[in-house]
Parts: C-alpha cells; structure tokens; sequence
C-alpha cells in the first residue's frame, strides 16, 4: 500500500513534470536521462522492498508483457510487471521495442490468456495497433489490455484492446478479472 503511495503520487507525478518541462524546452535530453535513471533506482529500491515482504506464492496464471516495437520507455511498464508479480501472476517480460511477432510466439508457446502492451508515444500506437491485428489474425485466444501515457480508453477500443488501464493498480484488477 505504501509502495503504491510513493509510485502514483510522488514518482509518476515527478515524471511528468519532467516530461512537461522537456516538451516545453526548459531541459533536455541529458537532463530528460538523469531523470529516468533516478526513477529506475527508485522503483528497483521499491521492487527490492516488496519482494522482501514476500510475493504470493502460487502462479495465478502467466502474462505476456512488452513494450511495442519502436519504444523504449519501460518504466511503467517494468511497474506493471512489479505490481502484477506481487499479486501472484506469473510475468515474462519480452522487455522493450519488442517485435509483434515475438509477441505472437510467447502467447502462443505458453499459452498465455492475458497480454499486456505498453506504448509511450504517438508515433509507437501504431506498432501496438499492428500487435494486436497480428494476435488476432492468428485467432489467438487472449486478451489484451494496454497501457502507456498516450492511451486513452477510447483509442484502445479503437485498435481493438479489450481493456485499457491508465496504472499498474488497474492492470491487477484486469487481471484478477481475466484470470481468477
Ligand atoms: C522517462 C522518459 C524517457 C526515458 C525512458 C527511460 C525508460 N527506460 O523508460 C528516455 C530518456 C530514454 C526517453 C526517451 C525518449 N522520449 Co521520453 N519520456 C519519458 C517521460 C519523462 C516519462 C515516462 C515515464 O516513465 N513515466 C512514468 C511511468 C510510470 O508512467 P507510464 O509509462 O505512463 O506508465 C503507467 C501507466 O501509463 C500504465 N501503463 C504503462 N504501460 C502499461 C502497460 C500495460 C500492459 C498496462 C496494463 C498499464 C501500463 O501503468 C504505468 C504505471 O502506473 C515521458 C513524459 C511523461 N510524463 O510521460 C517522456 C515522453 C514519453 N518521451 C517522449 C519522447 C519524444 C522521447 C524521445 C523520442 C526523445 C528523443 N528526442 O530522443 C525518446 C524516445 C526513444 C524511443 N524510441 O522510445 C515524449 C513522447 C511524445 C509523444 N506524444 O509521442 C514524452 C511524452 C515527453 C514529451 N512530453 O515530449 N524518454
């Protein structure tokens, strides 16, 4: 619970400004860098602190999740990994920039029922719009929630999700939904 106070209400509100500072011109990229380092240390501090507490021991079931291909923001994604595994899920983390493809064959080989796809930019949506349309030309038996800051609900329903989560709290909740 705590963990959860220090991520949505100090981390992530930090990040923003950061981000909104870079839009705006007032930092740069090297700044933009340090930035995210920082935030890493702190959510693999945070990550270290849960799993001392102890995670839950039996699989609730596996979930595929990855940043699309074309993005390298994984930090959120690497909290929704954090959170889901503390719930008891079974996660493999195809990591970042990662091939529809290569999504397609770790759902498939592990017979995975929940995908998780994490996109940060605009440019990138369309990598997880080709994502899904590859899933579901295979007639992959899954679901797919997606996430990422650009991401509104109804842009997920437009490149066919069956669900959106705006944070890692609402992934669990997807999953528990999903998987039982
Ligand atoms: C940190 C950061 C970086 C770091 C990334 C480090 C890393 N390892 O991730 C670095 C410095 C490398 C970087 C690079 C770039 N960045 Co950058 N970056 C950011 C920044 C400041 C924060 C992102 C972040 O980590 N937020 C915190 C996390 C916790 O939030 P989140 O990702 O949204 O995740 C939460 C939810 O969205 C949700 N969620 C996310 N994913 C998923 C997935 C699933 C399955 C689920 C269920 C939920 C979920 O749960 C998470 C936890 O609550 C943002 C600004 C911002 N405020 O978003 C810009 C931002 C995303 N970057 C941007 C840009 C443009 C770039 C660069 C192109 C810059 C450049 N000129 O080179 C490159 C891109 C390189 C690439 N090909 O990907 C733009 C994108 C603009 C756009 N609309 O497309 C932003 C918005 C900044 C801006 N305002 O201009 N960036």
């Amino acid at each position: 619970q705590d963990s959860m106070i220090i991520i949505n209400e100090m981390l992530i509100p930090a990040l923003d400004v950061i981000g909104d500072k870079f839009e705006k011109g007032k930092i740069f990229l090297p700044q933009l860098i340090l930035a995210a380092d920082v935030a890493k240390e702190c959510f693999e501090e945070i990550k270290t602190f849960m799993a001392n507490k102890g995670a839950a021991s039996e699989s609730k079931g596996k979930i595929v999740i990855a940043t699309v291909k074309g993005d390298i923001h994984d930090i959120g994604k690497n909290i929704v990994k954090v959170i889901l595994e503390n719930y008891g899920f079974d996660v493999l983390d195809l990591g970042r920039d990662v091939d529809p493809e290569a999504v397609l064959k770790a759902t498939v080989e592990n017979d995975v029922k929940l995908v998780g796809l994490s996109a940060l930019m605009t440019t990138t949506l369309g990598s997880m719009e080709d994502t899904i349309k590859l899933l579901h030309h295979n007639n992959v038996d899954c679901k797919i929630m997606v996430g990422g800051a650009v991401l509104t609900e109804d842009y997920a329903m437009k490149i066919g999700a069956d669900y959106y989560a705006k944070d890692a709290k609402m992934s669990a909740d997807i999953a528990k939904e999903v998987l039982g």
